[in-house]
């Protein structure tokens, strides 16, 4: 059986670190696609002479021609520009939604039965750009940055609670943006709810609400400490679940940007919510009790979104 082919559209930081992982993890070759010409090349080639170290199998090519993307069975964009400190993710916009406009249309000349996973920001919208760009069925065309944020989350909330991190389920919802809204009610220890660990003497709700802020913040933390460009290392790890999820059929519930049509009162709307990815992409989107200040906080994050890409649709190249 022929391995799957992965191509990264973008070979920046984010890009390179998905390649590595997918030869470390073996889930199929690698093209490495940017316009940036001796960058996928560079990265391709590196990356490849660890792999007999490793001990894995796993071809990569680096390109900055689209037809090296051709039959792809995944591909996972990052392409673009990321913030530097002062900047919100939103000012990435302008010079995004162009970006968002070239790849689409690459995807569609030469896979356009892939499942696209989309990490370029402002997400949302930009995931809502690539996927009228590119013309592949809503199903097939997702946003990460749910799990990114829910991991973050479980980080925050393993220090407090001294617990492993693989014991801490944690849920966020809505926009990747500072409106997105972690939900407390359904993140876990074991099973047992935040609130029942503040009744527990646990952690003290002012605890937890800091914890949800810096939640909130957290790719801003990371661009403060790092000065020239944002996240990728967790922003990676994250990407490469979904893309798991989707290669292996493994039915994963993870929150995810995904078309919302007919679920969360929105019709027609990319934003973040859970969703079930397997072999036919998303599967589902399963539509949770949301309770009124929680209600409040989502309508907040998707009117947030819906200014992003009205500026979005704004921008992207007519025709
Ligand atoms: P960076 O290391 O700058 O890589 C971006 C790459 O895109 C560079 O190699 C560029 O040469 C390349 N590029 C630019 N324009 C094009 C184009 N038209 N076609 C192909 N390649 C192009 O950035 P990064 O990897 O750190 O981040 C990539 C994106 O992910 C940024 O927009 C970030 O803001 C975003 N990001 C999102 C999250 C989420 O959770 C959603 C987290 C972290 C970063």
């Amino acid at each position: 059986m022929a391995r799957n082919k992965i191509a990264l559209v973008g070979a920046g930081n984010i890009g390179g670190t998905l390649a590595h992982l997918i030869g470390l993890k073996e889930l199929g070759d690698v093209v490495l696609f940017d316009i940036a010409e001796g960058t996928p090349q560079g990265k391709g080639l590196d990356i490849a002479e660890s792999t007999p170290v490793e001990g894995v199998d796993a071809e990569y090519t680096g390109a900055n021609d689209y037809s090296a993307i051709k039959g792809a069975d995944v591909v996972i964009v990052t392409a673009g520009v990321p913030r530097k400190p002062g900047m919100s993710r939103d000012d990435l916009i302008e010079t995004n939604a162009k970006v968002m406009s070239a790849v689409g249309k690459g995807i569609k000349e030469n896979c356009p039965d892939a499942f696209v996973i989309c990490i370029t920001n402002p997400l949302d919208a930009m995931v809502w750009a690539l996927r009228e760009a590119s013309g592949l069925p809503h199903n097939k065309v997702v946003g990460m940055a749910g799990v990114l944020d829910s991991a973050r989350f479980r980080w925050f909330l393993h220090e407090e609670f001294n617990v492993s991190v693989q014991d801490i389920t944690a849920f966020v919802l809505g926009g990747h943006g500072d409106t997105m809204v972690p939900l407390t009610r359904y993140s876990t220890v074991a099973g047992i709810p935040l609130p029942d660990l503040v009744k527990m003497g646990w952690t003290t709700q002012e605890k937890l609400d800091q914890i949800v802020q810096r939640t909130r913040d957290g790719g801003a933390e990371i661009v403060a400490h790092l000065k020239t460009g944002s996240a990728f290392y967790a922003p990676a790890a994250s990407a490469i679940e979904m893309a798991e999820a989707y290669l292996k059929d493994k039915k994963r519930l993870l929150p995810c940007a995904a078309w919302c049509d007919g679920v969360y009162g929105l019709d027609g709307f990319y934003v973040g919510v859970p969703c079930i990815i397997g072999e036919n992409g998303v599967e589902k989107v399963v539509e949770i009790d949301l309770n009124d200040e929680e209600k409040a906080m989502f309508q907040n994050s998707v009117n947030a979104v819906k200014g992003l890409v009205e500026a979005a649709k704004k921008l992207m190249p007519q025709g």
